[in-house]
């Protein structure tokens, strides 16, 4: 198991499985504990699983319209080498998903909204940016260790991710990845993330590198997985995810992913719901929301 090019598991008791909470979907007090007591829930089987077959065939169709992928498996998402895919502009990016009505109805029909409603007592609202996520290839096999709350944090922090992987995933593709208790960590809690990746400070001699543009925060927690394992203790808990699945968890939780070791592009979407009546964080809902502005840059005394 490795993760930015780093083996997880070289040390005994650094990675474990996530556990099973699909057995608590309708009890929400029991879902609220257990995510109180873990920080993330994991719910294999949550989803209509042709629903999120056919989400995934319309980007693999994509890709393979595009010449990334082999095109006589185009379900199974074979890298062309030499093909100039650049998962960064593929995925890693605000997601249409008014383009792909499967997707639309996986994230606003049934049981992805259901379950936020149960688990959140009310009406929720998704917000209107949603991250696709393409990993592959040996520079952006995986994502670094952060939380969210530095990039959704000026809202209500009742805002949770669900990570929805598009396709069945076997262990070599790696996934998600959270860091177990993370979320009781006092000092990432206010250290790390009290911060915010569009905040600078205003009487700094650099402000002005800010808010141009040319200096920013990328929001890592570190470049280090095994580090961050060493320091904040927990193990780095994963699973073989299925299409289907969905693993929900707080902005509190540090989370990245595992490297794609295989030769086939590894898909997931990450979409957030929150409660509809509290206040949501501007950068991640309304009109323009899918384009990250440096309006929403602020000025802080450090
Ligand atoms: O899919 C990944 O690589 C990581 C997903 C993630 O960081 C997120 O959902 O916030």
């Amino acid at each position: 198991m490795t993760s930015c090019g780093m083996r997880l598991d070289a040390v005994p008791g650094a990675v474990g499985e996530m556990r099973d909470s699909s057995a608590l979907v309708g009890d929400p007090v029991a879902l609220r504990k257990r995510m109180q007591r873990d920080g993330y829930l994991f719910l294999p089987g949550l989803l209509d699983r042709d629903r999120v077959l056919a989400a995934r065939s319309r980007l693999t169709s994509e890709l393979a319209a595009r010449g990334h992928i082999d095109p006589d498996r185009p379900d199974e998402a074979v890298l062309r080498q030499g093909s100039g895919f650049d998962p960064v502009a593929f995925g890693e990016r605000p997601y249409p998903v008014d383009e792909n009505p499967d997707l639309r109805s996986v994230l606003d029909e049934g049981a992805l909204p259901d379950f936020h409603r149960e688990f959140l007592g009310g009406p929720v609202r998704r917000f209107d940016r949603n991250l696709l996520r393409a990993r592959a290839g040996d520079q952006w096999s995986a994502t670094y260790p952060h939380c969210d709350s530095v990039f959704m944090g000026r809202g209500t922090p009742r805002v949770y991710t669900s990570w929805v992987p598009l396709g069945d995933l076997t262990r070599d593709m790696g996934g998600l990845m959270v860091l177990e208790k993370s979320h009781h960590v006092e000092r990432i809690r206010h250290e790390y993330s009290g911060r915010d990746v569009d905040e600078y400070c205003a009487n700094h001699p650099d402000a002005a590198e800010w808010l141009a543009g040319t200096k920013s925060w990328d929001g890592k927690l570190s470049d280090d997985p095994v580090a961050v394992q060493r320091s904040w203790g927990g193990r780095w808990l994963g699973a073989e995810f299925r299409a289907g699945d969905v693993v929900v968890f707080s902005i509190h939780t540090v989370h990245g992913s595992t490297d794609n070791l295989s030769d086939r592009v590894r898909l997931s979407v990450d979409a957030r719901y929150q409660p509809a009546a509290e206040p949501a964080d501007e950068r991640w809902v309304g009109p323009g929301a899918a384009e990250r502005s440096w309006d929403s840059m602020r000025g802080r005394i450090c």
